[in-house]
């Protein structure tokens, strides 16, 4: 191994994307990587959505995060480089939680977090001891971690690169969510300073927390947004709608910059709850529109395909919605993740269509449904998005919230990207039919 060691990080795609790609995130999994990994290394990233990945480079560890529907992808890249003789490692939430599969096509798998095992790894591998697992497990309430090196995706087309973490974790445990599986039951903040002082480095305005739920401990996230209030930072981020049922809480969202909140919905008629339950005080409509008069831009999704959900159920919901009116509701289809208590229940029962990993993305069907069949809850589903994005939905929505122009704006690309889609391949529900594939 060379004095200055390389390491390359890599992003896998699972299809190309045009013009959208302007639009996406940089991977601050490896961002978070890159600033664990010692500063003799020279480090490479390699976002695929971005740029095409060449297999003849000379380095002296390559790193693969992956998602689930990235995986399969994740093991080519993996095989290739590993063909070539250079060590893999691979991580992500699909390693984390499928290790041994993983660990198929690595050298080595990282189980959990990167931090505190990496610096280890990289020593053990320049020792010539590489282990096969390196597992983190995540303990307390405090976050302690490094800010990302941004400087290595100077000149890259992002939407913005200012992308952070306060927190890890979640305080909920749903059943179909792979973050605590991921994470533990724990939920960890960062120090408030330590983030506002990375805020006040950033040179731009537009900055997106990747947490899973930013605001789930007020009282952690308060100090956060009372700091951020005259940054004149405009950020997203995502969130359980709990948080709205302090009035105060939304106002202080809004003073801290705050332009779109993610949010998750209990399904329209509330028989299943998608998302931990707001309290019974204010129904979720008041809570959306108490956010919504702020001037924030509030994302809601909904799943399809629960048990207890039939055919009526896409009906229901896209009423349901014109009463919230959500600045954009998003639909997905119900995927059981492996690792969630969903796929085992789902696996036990004999439920499960397949495991081609490439097709576990919210927009096909990988299990049956107890109510109706694969087909019939894709075809739902793509009814109710084009239903909730025709243009006199999107008017009615556009009423509730005059004067948004950057909220028309964004229901106007939603709708490119529903009415865009080829939706008529049998293989997103069918497991008989071809996947769509990964990318050779
Ligand atoms: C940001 C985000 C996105 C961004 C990703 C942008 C990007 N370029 O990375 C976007 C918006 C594109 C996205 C899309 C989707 N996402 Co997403 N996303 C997230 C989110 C909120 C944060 C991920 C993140 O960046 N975390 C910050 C980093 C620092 O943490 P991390 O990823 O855990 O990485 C750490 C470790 O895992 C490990 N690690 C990770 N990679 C590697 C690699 C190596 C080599 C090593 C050593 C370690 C390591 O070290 C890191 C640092 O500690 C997560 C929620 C979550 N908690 O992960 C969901 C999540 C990952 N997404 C999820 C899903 C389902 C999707 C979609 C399929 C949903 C959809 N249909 O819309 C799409 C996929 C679309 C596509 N075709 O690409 C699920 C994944 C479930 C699963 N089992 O795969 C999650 C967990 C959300 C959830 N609650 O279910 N997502
Ligand atoms: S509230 Fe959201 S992030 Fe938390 S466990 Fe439930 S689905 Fe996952």
């Amino acid at each position: 191994m060379s004095v200055s060691p390389r390491l390359l990080l890599i992003y896998p795609a699972t299809h190309t994307l045009g013009w959208v790609k302007r639009f996406q995130l940089p991977s601050l999994a490896l961002n978070q990587v890159a600033a664990a990994t010692p500063r003799e290394w020279q480090v490479t990233i390699v976002d695929e959505v971005q740029e095409k990945l060449s297999f003849d480079g000379h380095y002296d560890l390559v790193g693969i995060t992956a998602m689930t529907h990235q995986a399969l992808r994740a093991y080519q890249i993996a095989d290739r480089f590993r063909e070539r003789g250079i060590p893999v490692v691979l991580g992500g939430i699909h390693p984390t939680v499928l290790p041994d599969e993983a660990a198929a096509h690595a050298d080595a798998v990282v189980i959990g977090e990167a931090e505190p095992v990496w610096a280890g790894l990289l020593g053990d591998l320049r020792n010539g001891k590489l282990e096969k697992f390196y597992r983190s497990v995540p303990t307390g309430d405090k976050l302690e971690i490094p800010w990302a090196r941004r400087e290595l995706l100077a000149g890259r087309k992002y939407l913005t690169t200012q992308a952070l973490q306060a927190s890890r974790g979640c305080p909920y445990d749903c059943p179909f969510c792979t973050v605590t599986p991921h994470f533990g039951r724990t939920f960890r903040y960062r120090d408030p300073e330590d983030i506002l002082a990375e805020l006040r480095s950033y040179q731009g305005k537009l900055t997106v927390f990747l947490d899973d739920n930013i605001l789930g401990d007020p009282l952690k996230a308060r100090p956060i947004l009372t700091g951020m209030v005259g940054m004149g930072l405009r950020w997203g981020g995502q969130a359980n709608l709990r948080f709205a049922e302090d009035p105060e809480m939304v106002r202080l969202l809004a003073a801290s910059g705050c332009i779109g909140i993610f949010v998750g919905l209990e399904s329209a008629d509330g028989l299943h709850a998608n998302h931990p339950k707001t309290s019974g005080s204010s129904a979720q409509a008041d809570l959306i529109k108490r956010i919504r008069d702020t001037g924030v831009v509030v994302e809601a999704s909904v799943i399809f395909g629960f048990d207890d959900h039939d055919q009526g159920i896409f009906e229901r919901t896209v009423r349901y919605l014109e009463k919230c009116a959500p600045s954009l509701p998003t639909f997905h289809i119900l995927t059981p993740y492996p690792g969630t208590a969903l796929f085992d229940q789902f696996q036990r029962e004999g439920r499960m269509l397949h495991t081609d990993w490439s097709r576990y993305d919210h927009g096909q069907v990988v299990y049956r449904p107890r109510l109706m069949s694969p087909e019939q809850l894709y075809r739902g589903w793509v009814d109710a998005r084009r239903e909730a994005y025709s243009w006199s939905s999107i008017g009615s929505r556009m009423m509730r919230s005059p004067g948004k122009t950057v909220n028309l704006l964004y229901n106007i690309l939603r709708r490119g990207g529903i009415y865009g889609r080829e939706y008529d391949q049998a293989g997103f529900y069918d497991p008989s039919a071809p996947s769509s594939g990964v990318l050779q």
